[in-house]
């Protein structure tokens, strides 16, 4: 069998990294040639991506694949979804593109509500209110008076911007563009009811293009400045990064038509909890629980919900270093394990956790405020944090289960997050459903194989998921303690508003 070289550059909130794939025809094996840190840099009040630095980093994951020696036949990236870049005439970038953590669209789903009703919103798109989505940064921009929309010509959501960087081509691939809340659900296509209703440029938003298609080849400068050939081809796969990771998720499907009984938990910055279907469901009950309709592969569409997820310990974790208590991951869970149980407990998604800053004191402002013990000491925080994202997946698979109608039987879950032992035991026994954890690099790997899919290596997204299961090894946790989380989950629920959470209503 030929053996054929990718290469996938994933970009998270957290870090990005370049991955070496090589794939037989039946295995795919991983080599990690870059890695490098990512998070927002304040400029004046706005917190931004860096951008020059992560295309230098994307460049330097070129070079390195170039120095080794390997011939990628494509080249894919994917990046978080909603935020974007805009292009002016003669391929000028219009800024730096605005990091989604930034403040400028808070009352913003308000002010788009007032002119478009709410229902009418999420009837159009089957997407959660995030404070965040693009829409809603793009009317921030519109209220504030920036000349910059008034400028643009094409709108690029970030993996598309890097593309057009890489490739010279503007095109807008549609799984990302799914996470604009711009996008029509049924259709498929940019809604120009939206644009009109909210006052917003239809005619920056770029043609879009499926997963699995080619954008186009390397720019002589950058083939010259990295090494590859020129002919090199950029392909798309699922540009937004959970797109991919559900790609590389190890289940076997019931066939199309039919809700799996399994659900995934991609588990990085945010954890991303859902099912694959084959159609959106956007009705009444998936309003009220704020649940999204994300575009997948090959027409699929994903029925999730956004949790805070490991963000908390994140921002815990950088308070912490910023007066000089540095901690790894490794040195952390074990602390949170010595920690008392169910001591204080949160929701994770209360907007007051959203924006960056000191997240032990607004944790121990939630405890204060709800009559629970303040944490004490670090174990303790992320002991609250981890029992908390446990309880609130129970909370998510629940309703999940009403929604579809399908019982879930296991929670595969993928992403950085599946390499916290403690969590994946929590969310097995608050759950009461076995975890399947793993691969880590899910998203990378979903890359790598939609490419190898677009060469020809590879058959149906079924086949796709056969690799990843003989190629990469998953952990089973049972549930084991059900007993013990039996109060916590009645005190959770307290603390939860009845619809869900309201970092996913209006901040
Ligand atoms: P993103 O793509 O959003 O940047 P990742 O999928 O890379 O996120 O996951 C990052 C998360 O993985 C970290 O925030 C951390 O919670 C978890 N993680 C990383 N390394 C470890 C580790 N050694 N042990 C436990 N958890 C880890
Ligand atoms: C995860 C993710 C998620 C979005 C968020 C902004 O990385 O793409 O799906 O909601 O970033």
């Amino acid at each position: 069998a030929t053996t054929s070289y990718f290469l996938a550059l994933d970009l998270g909130a957290e870090s990005g990294r370049g991955l070496l794939g090589r794939f037989d025809g039946r295995r795919l094996t991983l080599e990690e040639i870059h890695r490098f840190p990512n998070g927002p840099v304040r400029l004046f009040d706005t917190l931004h991506w860096d951008l020059p630095r992560l295309f230098d980093e994307i460049k330097v994951a070129l070079r390195k694949a170039a120095a080794g020696g390997a011939r990628p036949e494509g080249i894919g990236l994917d990046t978080w979804g909603v935020d974007f870049g805009l292009i002016g005439k003669g391929d000028t970038i219009l800024g730096n593109p605005v990091h989604y953590r930034d403040s400028r669209t808070d009352g913003m789903i308000e002010a788009a509500c007032s002119l478009v009703p709410r229902e009418r919103i999420y009837e159009i798109t089957g997407l959660q209110f995030l404070p965040f989505n693009t829409a809603f940064q793009l009317l921030a921009m519109r209220r504030a008076g920036s000349p910059l929309l008034d400028c643009a010509e094409t709108l690029l959501m970030m993996p598309d911007l890097f593309g057009w960087l890489l490739t010279g081509r503007r095109a807008g691939e549609f799984t990302d563009a799914s996470t604009t809340q711009l996008l029509d659900a049924r259709s498929r296509g940019w809604s120009d009811e939206l644009c009109a209703g909210l006052g917003l440029p239809r005619q920056i938003l770029p043609e879009l293009i499926a997963p699995g298609s080619v954008l186009g080849t390397l720019r002589p400068g950058v083939a010259e400045e990295t090494g590859l050939p020129a002919n090199t081809p950029v392909i798309v796969p699922a540009t937004h990064d959970t797109g991919s990771a559900v790609v590389a998720v190890p289940a076997a499907g019931k066939g199309p038509g039919s809700p799996p009984d399994w659900c995934y938990l991609s588990s990085g910055t945010w954890s991303l909890m859902g099912v694959e279907l084959a159609q959106p469901i956007i009705t009444e009950a998936t309003y009220r629980y704020n649940f999204t309709n994300e575009g997948g592969v090959d027409g699929t569409s994903r029925l999730l919900k956004n949790i805070m997820g490991l963000w908390l310990v994140q921002e815990c974790r950088r308070t912490w270093a910023r007066s000089g208590r540095e901690y790894s991951y490794e040195d952390l869970i074990p602390q949170a394990e010595a920690a008392p149980a169910f001591r204080s407990l949160v929701d994770p998604d209360h907007p007051s956790f959203l924006p960056p800053g000191d997240m032990p004191a607004r944790i121990a402002a939630f405890c204060r405020d709800t009559g629970q013990p303040v944490p004490e000491g670090e174990g303790a925080f992320v002991r609250c944090a981890l029992e908390s994202l446990a309880l609130k997946y129970r909370w998510v698979v629940e309703r999940l289960e009403e929604v579809t109608g399908t019982p879930i039987k296991t929670i595969h879950i993928v992403g950085g997050g599946a390499r916290n032992a403690l969590l994946n035991q929590f969310t097995a026994d608050a759950t009461g459903r076995p975890v399947l954890a793993g691969p880590v690099e899910a998203t990378a790997i979903g890359n790598l194989l939609m490419q190898a899919r677009a060469r020809g290596r590879i058959g149906t997204l079924a086949d796709l998921r056969a690799v990843v299961a003989q190629s990469f090894p998953v952990t089973t946790y049972e549930p084991t303690d059900q007993s013990a989380w039996q109060d916590a989950v009645g005190r959770f629920a307290a603390l939860v508003p009845a619809a869900g959470s309201s970092s996913h209503s209006d901040r």
